[in-house]
């Protein structure tokens, strides 16, 4: 057959360019390293020659709608079609969330997906671009394909492009590359078609319509599209329930992190106002949550303990949990519910790619981070919206308010005080030795006193996958004591200006103790000791934390 279109570039590249492995989730950088000349194309080469099933595979691509995603998006579809992909799907306007994406990838039984996002990070020119991998499983790529990827880009020599290609990404249609098809569907409707599934819509209309108004951030992001249809459509809410719904190339200067310090509006409607019942946000490709009461916030640890407490409520998963899973700095809240409900509880390293086989193997339905991450089996990603979509069914079946639920769940669980100090933009040269000083002295501490209190453990977490035997070290400095409090101390991998240092406190206080303290207070004896210890505040010159959650 006579082919109209011109062969593939091959593009000759001098030097290996990334300095080092991709992070957390992903390569992410700032939008200005992105821009250099090669820089993306050679990521991408990486993955397109890794990613296993490429010849006449299926891969799902999209992004967070931030500055870089259509020009990113024109270059991969080009160079997926000089590697003999079969098929691209991809989205109007390139606008998908990382849990759409992952629910796409598995219904078509696609190789996997690229999805374009720096995720909580900020955007624009001036801020972050980040590209994520996922594998057929629909879940961030795991610890040894991120590995041969990145080894991959240490020898490359070129990478294979066609020509530029005119496609619009403005309407649903399909177009080709060379032999490869670009099929561009509508991001939003497969992902509300797997909530409705999951989740009772007309309890739920029924119940913020009568006396529960909610509204809902989406901080000029990828969920503005899903949240306006889901609860300003599907759900009835006024409109207006949706706040800062239209993805903007920058966030409209807002930083995409749903916590207290980054959504700040809302937080004051719901924590100093009284419109609204409840409010959520979600962070720039839709996978992370903070949710918010009337005067009050919900600790991301205790929220996926909720959940967990209250799955029965749920029509999706009213059958019963096969077990649950979190990151090993999120507090045991959801181990004390796993306890109860006689299920397995995992503790993973941090990053959703460790909840992975547990999924795949069902040992687990739900999971969990400390970082505003929650999520079940329904996709293998976080999922922002989905758990709202849980908190407000299980408060449509309650019929009670944030606050009233979050009392009860502590009174009969106890609760566990908790939080997070981040120490951002620290020099790497200072963050490296704090933490290595700080894990020198951790032998030494075991069987002493700390906070006073016996150290029962002292090390870097060391995760053995139950699933594949792999071994995974060095995820975390703890000291656990023997009332269960626990201190942790890690060096962020998703940052991308010099170094971020992350302290995570935790004190449990049974369901006959004081339930009602302000958690800086309670775990004040622990920030002293810890700061002391590890000398935080002396080597970084800060005298207090960039975020606190
Ligand atoms: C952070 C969070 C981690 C999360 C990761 C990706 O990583 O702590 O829990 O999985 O971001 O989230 P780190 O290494 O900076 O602590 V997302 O929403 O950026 O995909
Ligand atoms: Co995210």
């Amino acid at each position: 057959m006579v082919s109209l279109e011109p062969n593939p570039f091959r593009i000759t590249i001098s030097s290996p360019f990334l300095d080092q492995k991709p992070g957390t989730s992903g390569l992410r950088k700032s939008s200005k390293q992105f821009e250099q000349t090669n820089y993306l194309e050679s990521f991408i080469e990486a993955i397109l020659r890794i990613l296993p099933g490429t010849q006449e595979g299926v891969l799902v691509l999209g992004g967070d709608g931030r500055y870089g995603n259509r020009r990113a998006i024109d270059v991969i579809l080009r160079m997926a079609a000089a590697h003999g992909l079969r098929k691209v799907i991809t989205t109007v306007d390139g606008i998908l969330s990382t849990p759409a994406a992952s629910h796409l990838i598995r219904t078509h039984k696609a190789i996997g997906g690229i999805i374009l996002s720096a995720s909580h990070n900020s955007g624009g020119p001036d801020g972050d671009f980040g590209v994520k991998v996922n594998g057929s499983n629909g879940g961030p790529a795991s610890e040894s394909l991120t590995n041969d990827i990145y080894l991959c880009t240490q020898k490359l020599e070129e990478y294979l492009i066609y020509p530029a290609q005119d496609i619009s990404l403005r309407n649903i249609g399909k177009y080709s590359i060379g032999a490869m098809e670009v099929e561009i569907i509508d991001g939003v409707e497969d992902y509300i078609l797997l909530m409705q599934k999951l989740f009772d819509f007309d309890r739920i209309k029924n119940f913020i319509n009568r006396d529960f108004p909610i509204v809902f951030d989406a901080l000029n992001a990828v969920t503005g599209p899903y949240a306006k249809r889901l609860f300003e459509g599907s759900l009835g809410a006024p409109e207006g329930t949706v706040r800062n719904g239209i993805p903007l190339e920058d966030f409209g200067g807002l930083h995409p992190d749903p916590n207290l310090t980054y959504a700040k509006e809302l937080a004051d409607l719901l924590l100093n106002g009284d419109l609204y019942s409840f409010g959520a946000a979600c962070d720039g490709d839709g996978d992370r949550n903070m949710i918010l009461g009337n005067g009050c916030f919900v600790n991301p640890s205790d929220s996926l303990a909720v959940l967990a407490a209250n799955s029965h409520l749920v029509p999706g998963y009213a059958e019963g949990l096969l077990g649950v899973a979190r990151s090993m700095p999120t507090s045991s809240a959801v181990d004390v519910v796993a306890d109860e409900l006689k299920i397995s509880c995992f503790e993973t390293p941090t990053g959703w790619k460790f909840f992975g086989n547990l999924l795949d193997s069902s040992q687990i339905t739900l999971c969990g981070e400390e970082s505003f991450g929650t999520g079940s089996s329904h996709v293998r990603e976080k999922d922002g919206l989905w758990a709202v979509l849980f908190w407000l069914q299980i408060m449509a079946e309650k019929q009670c308010s944030v606050a009233d639920l979050m009392k009860q769940h502590w009174s009969r669980f106890g609760r566990h005080y908790y939080s997070r100090h981040d120490y951002e933009a620290i020099s790497q040269e200072k963050a490296f030795s704090l933490y290595e000083t700080l894990e020198s002295k951790l032998p030494s501490l075991a069987g002493e006193f700390f906070a006073g209190r016996l150290v029962s453990c002292a090390d870097n977490f060391l995760y053995q996958d139950p699933v594949d035997g792999s071994i995974t070290d060095r995820q975390g400095l703890r000291i656990v004591l023997d009332d269960g409090s626990r201190l942790v101390i890690r060096l962020s991998g998703t940052g991308t200006k010099g170094a971020t240092l992350r302290l995570y406190l935790e004190r449990y206080v049974s369901a006959n103790g004081d339930l009602d303290q302000n958690p800086q207070e309670a775990l004040s004896r622990l920030i002293r000791e810890i700061d002391a210890l590890a000398e935080i505040s002396s080597r970084t010159g800060m005298n207090s934390p960039t975020v606190i959650t």
